[in-house]
């Protein structure tokens, strides 16, 4: 229940699990386990389980055939694919499963429905962590090993309650802090949390401050000469800009953003600087609060700066959440590709096609990056999917801004499977309800946060007629017939080590790879480290150990993205930055959070976790010791703030954003004034009264620019002690399960539908027509201005090259007549002005709105008609697009060479 990967045993009497113990021989936890591994096994028995399947009949959920079931899946994926296309369907998965579960996932979806809509619950947890170490270094994958927490000097947890959340490796921490030669210790949390009780220096920021403080901090250390120049200049790039960037960020303008003491800025910034050693972490304090990414990247280039990666004791552990959250990156359920691949890269694509046998057209990587699930949310909104397979995730808690996650998900012409161990919130709304297997009676792998990969061995029969996750995609994938292109089985194995022999090979040569690995070497007593291949047959400690990245243009993950927008870079750009096996120090200004405070909403709300709970607590709910410990739901508050709203400890308090309310019970303490901190485990399967609780009625519905993970960090409520004869608010029978049967559900409606790719074609056609027309003008216009006229017949000749090469396929897409004035208003006219050399400069300028405007459908074009699988013309419009460009090109150059002349001299 957290990613820090310990090793256990587990006991088996009578067919029954009955107890687990920490392996001692394993290298992550020495035999310790903490709270909710140690109770872990007890809901493995518990008698809630799913054990058949459910559709939905009248309303109300009816147990069914594994035949029926699965039949009715697939006759909902035929008929929504035949309304709607393949990306009419999404999945959405865990980070819970297993390795070779995600890995058949990503072949049903990516090769054999071929959608780009597959995400998993990894988006809401360390999607921001991919990203960061993408752009830091180019490729995903933790640089270092939980053994630099025994040799480090020195630790920084950011914004990461470890003390709760991985309390395995808090305890290896532990033994540093309270042993000999003692790390110095930084904690940065605007809440006085258990890890930040044992800090030398604790930084409390504002919530979504980071990015300033972290710009604050690296100023100073650039100032006082605290970095290894020598190490920047042979083994990154962008250097210079972070220090241009940086340099306005002094400790008074910083501790005004973030209400830390200049003082304490300074301090953080010496310890940082002049330490021999450095490990730090980050988590949800970053990843899920603002400018996640930016600042992730941050933390990273506090390492670079010093060159302090790679080395015993500088570890960077850009953390992991969930037990598998890795391996759901590594095998590509999320944002990312199989074997971290880069989806713009056409031999990594090839190659992933070669190792499925498939087209590589079919599989869908003509996008920057797949659908995140907030945007799958609103194309379910928008009538654009209509099938919604969940697994291993329950979103109608976990999402943010519930009211509308929850009218999202009980949409009457959506078809939901969910696909779960027990019945919770989400399967309430699920049109069909499969039961699966969870760990102890299914065989796999797992990847933890420092890259150890373990096996997970079944100990017991799954209870009932549940079915692991694999073998139901294995189903599925029989029964919808997904073939490779020789006409064989798509999904070539039936059991996890098949699974995992696959995988394996789709790795060789990428950075996470597992070719060394076998079944049995993993059975050895402890985990393995990837990469494990022939240069390193026991594993590799750390990454970048001789300071090369995977940066390399043909080996990198991503070409990278603009920090502050989000903006992907070019493979042209990439490659003119060319980092070349160097790391990437990228840089970004602070910006303030979209939501803030108000006389309204004075208060900052926060969201996070117990020491107690896991997420939505389908487990911890079922664990005895740990649900006592904290049974209900809270709102930790500062004393003051407490104090002047009359509320006392266990006080019902309400707590209102603009988007809902809950009601819970005050918490007093340890949190500072004008932010208050609400656990997000609560939600209403075990709750009787269904009063509203689950923090995430109030958070915001955003997400970071690059790696799409949702804010659950910040946003802005107030705070009122509930009254007698209050109204309580609950969540109502009809938001909390679904209206259509299973068998209305997803159901096609064609009327008045039609696809728009032939109105896109058209206003590229006419576009090129008007370009035409402005060409004629303009040469007409100018008669004596010889440059010109000479540009526009050159002009000209393109752009009749441009429609002569789309007019085949004007028929094609039956657009010949499309209205496209109705679709895009009149295109814009051409601006004419004297005198002749200041008139001349303005109207060749006034061409570029139009050549842009084409450049841009043409892109959006070629990516459509790729995934329409029409290669030929996509081609087509990738070449127009060259020509356009080339336009551009001409335009630039005139109206630059024009503008002295044009500008500066008097006429
Ligand atoms: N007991 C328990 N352990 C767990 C889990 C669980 O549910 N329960 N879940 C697992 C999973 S999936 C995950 S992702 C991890 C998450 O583990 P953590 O990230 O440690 O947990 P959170 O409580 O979400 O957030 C961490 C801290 O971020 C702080 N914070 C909030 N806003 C900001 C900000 O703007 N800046 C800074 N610097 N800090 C801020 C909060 O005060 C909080 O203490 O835990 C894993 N382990
Ligand atoms: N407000 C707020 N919201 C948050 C967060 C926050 O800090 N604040 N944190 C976010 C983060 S980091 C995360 S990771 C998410 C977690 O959010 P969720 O993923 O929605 O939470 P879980 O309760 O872990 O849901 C996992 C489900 O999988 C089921 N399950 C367990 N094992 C198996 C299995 O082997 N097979 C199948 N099919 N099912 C299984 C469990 O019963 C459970 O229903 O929440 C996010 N939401
Ligand atoms: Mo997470």
């Amino acid at each position: 229940m957290c990613s820090n990967g310990c090793g256990l045993d587990i006991a088996v009497k009578d067919k029954k699990i009955v107890g687990v113990r920490g392996l001692v021989s394993d290298r992550v936890n020495h035999g310790r386990l903490g709270p909710k591994g140690l109770h872990s096994w007890e809901p493995v028995h518990n008698p809630d389980r799913l054990t058949h399947p459910l559709i939905r009949k009248n309303g109300v959920l009816v147990k069914a055939s594994w035949d029926e079931a699965m039949e009715l899946i697939c006759a909902k994926t035929r008929e929504v694919m035949h309304e709607l296309g393949k990306n009419g369907i999404a999945f959405y998965t865990s980070g819970q499963l297993f390795l070779e579960e995600y890995y058949t996932l990503a072949l049903v979806a990516k090769a054999g429905i071929c959608t780009m809509h597959t995400d998993g619950n990894t988006r809401l947890c360390t999607a921001t962590a991919a990203a960061a170490m993408r752009e830091s270094f180019g490729c995903d994958g933790q640089p270092g090993s939980y053994t630099d927490i025994d040799y480090t000097d020195c630790i920084m947890i950011f914004g990461h309650n470890i003390a709760n959340t991985q309390t395995v490796l808090w305890t290896r921490m532990l033994d540093r802090l309270k042993g000999p030669n003692p790390p110095k210790l930084i904690v940065v949390d605007p809440r006085k949390t258990r890890t930040a009780q044992e800090a030398d220096l604790h930084l409390k920021p504002k919530v979504g401050t980071n990015m300033a403080l972290l710009n604050g901090i690296q100023h100073l250390m650039i100032k006082n000469g605290w970095i290894n120049k020598e190490w920047v200049d042979k083994h990154t790039i962008g250097y210079d800009e972070l220090a241009r960037l940086v340099s306005s960020y002094t400790p008074e303008k910083v501790s005004e953003i973030t209400g830390i003491p200049a003082s304490d800025i300074i301090k953080a910034a010496e310890i940082l600087g002049k330490t021999p050693t450095l490990l730090s972490t980050a988590l949800q304090g970053v990843y899920q609060s603002h400018q996640a990414t930016a600042s992730a990247c941050q933390i990273n280039n506090i390492h670079l700066i010093r060159g302090m990666i790679g080395k015993p004791g500088c570890g960077i552990l850009q953390m992991n959440g969930q037990p598998t959250a890795q391996n759901n990156r590594e095998t590509g359920c999320d944002g990312e590709y199989t074997g971290f691949r880069n989806p713009e890269n056409k031999q990594h694509m090839q190659d992933l096609a070669d190792h499925w046998n498939v087209d590589v057209e079919i599989i869908p990587h003509w996008m920057e990056s797949p659908t995140h699930i907030s945007q799958i949310m609103s194309f379910i909104r928008a009538g654009s999917v209509k099938f919604m397979w969940i697994s291993g995730t329950n979103p109608a808690v976990s999402l943010p801004h519930l009211s509308e996650a929850r009218e999202t998900l009980r949409k009457p012409d959506l078809f939901v499977v969910a696909q779960d161990i027990f019945p919770n919130e989400t399967t309430e709304l699920a049109s069909v309800v499969l039961p699966a297997a969870m760990w102890g009676e299914k065989t796999g792998t797992f990847t933890n946060v420092d890259r150890t990969v373990h096996i997970s061995d079944k100990a017991v029969d799954p209870p009932g007629e549940c079915r692991s996750d694999m073998d139901i995609w294995i189903d599925y994938a029989r029964r919808m017939g997904f073939k490779d292109k020789d006409g064989n089985p798509l999904i070539k194995w039936n059991d996890s080590e098949g699974a995992f022999e696959h995988w394996k090979a789709s790795t060789k040569g990428r950075p996470c790879d597992y070719s060394g690995m076998t079944y049995d070497l993993l059975r050895k007593g402890t985990g393995l480290q990837w990469p494990c291949n022939d240069e390193f047959p026991h594993g590799c400690e750390r990454l970048y150990q001789d300071g090369t990245f995977p940066t390399d243009i043909d080996h990198c993950e991503t070409y990278g993205h603009d920090l502050e927008l989000g903006a992907p870079f070019s493979k042209e750009e990439y490659a003119m930055q060319s980092p070349a096996g160097r790391a990437i120090i990228r840089s970004a200004q602070y910006r303030p959070p979209q939501e803030t405070v108000n006389e309204d909403y004075p208060f900052w709300v926060s969201t996070g976790r117990d020491l107690w709970h896991f997420h939505t607590r389908t487990k911890t709910r079922r664990m005895k010791h740990l649900q006592d410990r904290q049974p209900d739901a809270y709102v930790q508050i500062n004393e003051k703030d407490a104090e002047k709203l009359g509320i006392k400890e266990g006080d019902m308090v309400r707590v209102t954003s603009r988007r809902g309310e809950v009601q819970v019970k005050a918490c007093i303490g340890r949190i500072d004034q004008g932010t208050v901190f609400v656990p997000f485990h609560y939600g209403y399967f075990d709750s009787d009264d269904k009063q509203k609780r689950a923090a995430n009625e109030l958070t915001i519905s955003g997400w970071d620019p690059i790696s799409k993970q949702p804010y659950f960090k910040f946003g802005a409520v107030k705070v009122a002690k509930v009254e007698d004869g209050d109204e309580v608010p609950t969540l109502s029978a009809r938001d909390s399960t679904r209206a259509t049967d299973a068998s209305d559900s997803g159901k096609a409606v064609t009327e008045g539908k039609h696809m728009h790719i032939g109105d896109y074609i058209a206003i590229s056609d006419r576009t090129a027509e008007t370009l035409k027309k402005a060409f004629t003008e303009l040469h007409d216009k100018f008669p004596t201005d010889r440059e010109l006229q000479q540009g526009m017949q050159s002009l000209h000749h393109l752009a009749d090259e441009i429609t002569e090469m789309m007019d085949p396929f004007m028929d094609k897409y039956d657009c010949r007549n499309a209205p496209i004035e109705a679709l895009v208003g009149p295109i814009t006219p051409l601006h004419f002005t004297t005198p002749v050399t200041y008139g001349a400069m303005v109207a060749i300028h006034s061409l570029m709105p139009l050549i842009a405007s084409l450049e841009i459908t043409c892109k959006a074009l070629n990516v459509a008609l790729q995934s329409l699988l029409d290669p030929e013309f996509a081609l087509v419009m990738r070449d127009v697009q060259e020509l356009v460009r080339r336009m551009g090109r001409w335009v630039t150059g005139q109206t630059t060479t024009r503008s002295v002349q044009a500008l500066t001299v008097p006429l």
